[in-house]
């Protein structure tokens, strides 16, 4: 058992990594305190996404049987995931390099953080713990066409590297992956692991009127730019999983061509071709720009 008065923020700091970087999540570890602090994550959580997070998220939660009672052990939620769309969660200390991180994504493995954040941290952290990956990511990996998509992304992430694009690249994943959001029968709703591990994000990303939410499309999003330690300024919405598949599945050699003359975005930025389905106030920008 942990003393966690005295943890320190990455308890894996020292943990011996294998060549991929991977890491023993050693469950058996976990301090009482930070398996309660993952219950009462979870279920804040749970109380907030529901009727904001997308059908594929809610219905997975309970596939995977993802719960308040601990931390998950990851090898027995790849048991469950794998059977569903052969991904499995593999553990790692920190964020990983570029190439190593593809190369998991690329067959069909999501590294995870396994520590979890501080109490201290309890609302915001900005490095990705197993909260944020497996509350976040691991529910959208039971869904097969997006689960596609994600191991399309890590192929797509080593072909970028080689091409020298990948800036371009991770805007796409930031505004998909970690910050998308998707219109569903029911309403707009949320398919981003960065809002759906975040409280104040679930309920701003979806009914504040400061953000714009703009209609997908591939090269504008290749072309924002984005912040990482607030909200979003501006949210892109796609129709269905099998459209952002279908968008982003093919090679983006032209793709980076084309946005390569073309200037950059700021996150707040709306332009003439955009398909605005809310222009935003900025409101909250305004007030954090002058300091409030
Ligand atoms: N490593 N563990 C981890 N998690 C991530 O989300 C991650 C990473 N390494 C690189 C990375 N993300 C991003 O730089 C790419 O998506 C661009
Ligand atoms: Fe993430």
């Amino acid at each position: 058992m942990t003393d966690t008065t005295s943890t320190p923020k990455n308890r894996y700091a020292d943990a011996l990594r294998a060549a991929d970087f991977t890491i023993d999540q050693d469950w058996a570890s976990y301090s009482t305190a930070e398996h309660d602090r993952w219950d009462r994550l979870f279920r804040r959580q749970r109380d907030v996404t529901k009727g904001r997070a997308c059908q594929t998220a809610l219905n997975a939660m309970a596939t995977l049987e993802l719960s308040a009672s601990g931390i998950p052990d990851m090898d027995n939620l790849s048991d469950r995931l794998e059977a569903i769309t052969g991904w499995r969660i593999v553990p790692v200390a920190e964020l990983v390099p570029d190439e190593v991180f593809f190369n998991h994504l690329a067959n069909r493995r999501f590294p995870a953080g396994a520590f979890i954040r501080p109490e201290a941290e309890f609302d915001y952290l900005q490095e990705p713990d197993i909260f944020h990956d497996i509350f976040g990511h691991v529910p959208m990996l039971a869904n097969p066409v997006f689960a596609d998509f994600m191991e399309a992304y890590g192929k797509g992430g080593q072909r970028a590297m080689q091409l020298g694009q990948l800036h371009n690249l991770a805007r796409l994943y930031w505004y998909t992956v970690e910050f998308g959001l998707i219109r569903e029968a029911s309403g707009l709703r949320i398919y981003g692991a960065g809002i759906l591990s975040s409280p104040n994000e679930t309920v701003f990303a979806l009914e504040a009127d400061s953000p714009n939410r703009n209609a997908f499309d591939l090269p504008r999003v290749m072309r924002t730019k984005y912040i990482i330690d607030d909200f979003q300024q501006t949210y892109f919405v796609i129709d269905s999983f099998e459209a952002l598949l279908e968008a982003c599945y093919k090679d983006f050699g032209s793709v980076y061509a084309d946005v390569k003359g073309m200037p950059d975005f700021e996150p707040h930025e709306i332009s003439l071709g955009d398909d605005i389905l809310h222009r935003g106030t900025l409101a909250y920008f305004h007030k954090r720009k002058a300091g409030l």
